[in-house]
């Protein structure tokens, strides 16, 4: 299958990925699915969303705190690492994440649409001005925005919050226009962002899916790799290497 996989990649200029939580497993850095997944602790609508925020920011701090120390003990894995380097066989290659890890940058990806924030990131909750990044917050004693007095909050996105229209309507562009896409490690159940790869393959799109476990989305891949992206995607840059020489 990694045969058929780089002699359809090689055809393509323009690439999108789609990663979510799985790339970032193999880093350390827990997903959100799954039986040692966030989600099997913690509830997503008790922590993720703005009426907990108002409710308890205290308990939220803490729960971003300690995914944001977490995350900074972390570095990217070969997955990450052999994204940055497949940039190169396309003419336009745009990496959309869930993931607010910033692991992708770190890994030397350059054009990167974050979908849902960057947990290193601050905002106030009531004129989003940007705060300060990488500040420890304490959790019982949340600073004050200096122009509004109103709470900092991580700047993530929250169920419930639109994205930045900015950063989704170019994902949604690019997507209609790419002629391959690289569904990497999601689940694909939240929206809009398991939209994006509906939209590439209706545009005639290349769909790979990379992902030990299927998806709601397997039915329309070309291709289905049921494997570890860390472990697959370093192989696949040397089948393409050995496709063209
Ligand atoms: C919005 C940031 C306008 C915060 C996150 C349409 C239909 C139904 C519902 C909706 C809809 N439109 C809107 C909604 C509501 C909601 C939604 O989608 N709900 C879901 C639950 C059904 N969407 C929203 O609220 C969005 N806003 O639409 O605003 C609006 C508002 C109200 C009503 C209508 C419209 C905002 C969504 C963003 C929320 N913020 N994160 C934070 O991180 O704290 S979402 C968060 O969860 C992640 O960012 C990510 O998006 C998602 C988790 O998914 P994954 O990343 O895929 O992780 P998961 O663990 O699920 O899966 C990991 C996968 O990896 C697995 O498949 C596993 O097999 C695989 N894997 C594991 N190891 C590996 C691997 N793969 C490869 N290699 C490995 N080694
Ligand atoms: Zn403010």
């Amino acid at each position: 299958m990694i045969e058929q996989i780089a002699k359809a990649i090689i055809g393509c200029n323009r690439c999108v990925v789609l990663t979510g939580a799985g790339i970032s497993a193999e880093s350390g850095v827990p997903t959100f699915r799954g039986k040692e997944g966030l989600w099997g602790k913690f509830k997503a609508e008790e922590l993720a969303t703005m009426d907990a925020f108002v409710a308890n920011p205290d308990i939220v701090w803490e729960w971003y705190s300690w995914r944001r120390n977490l995350m900074s003990e972390v570095e990217p894995n070969p997955g990450h690492y052999a994204l940055a380097e497949l940039a190169k066989w396309f003419d336009s290659f745009v990496l959309v994440t869930q993931n607010v890890d910033g692991l992708h940058r770190t890994a030397g990806s350059k054009d990167i649409l974050e979908l849902h924030g960057n947990i290193n990131r601050n905002k106030c909750v009531k004129c989003n001005q940007p705060f300060p990044e990488h500040i420890e917050i304490d959790p019982n004693d949340i600073p004050a925005c200096p122009a509004c007095g109103g709470k900092i909050r991580p700047d993530v996105v929250w169920f419930g919050e639109m994205l930045d229209a900015g950063v989704i309507n170019r994902a949604f562009d690019e997507s209609a226009r790419a002629d391959l896409f690289l569904l990497v490690g999601t689940s694909a159940i939240v929206y809009p962002a398991a939209q994006l790869p509906v939209e590439a393959k209706h545009a005639g799109a290349t769909l790979v899916e990379i992902n030990p476990e299927e998806t709601p989305l397997t039915f329309m891949a070309d291709f289905h790799v049921g494997e570890p992206s860390g472990q697959f995607l370093p192989r696949l840059l040397q089948a393409l290497e050995a496709a063209v020489h």
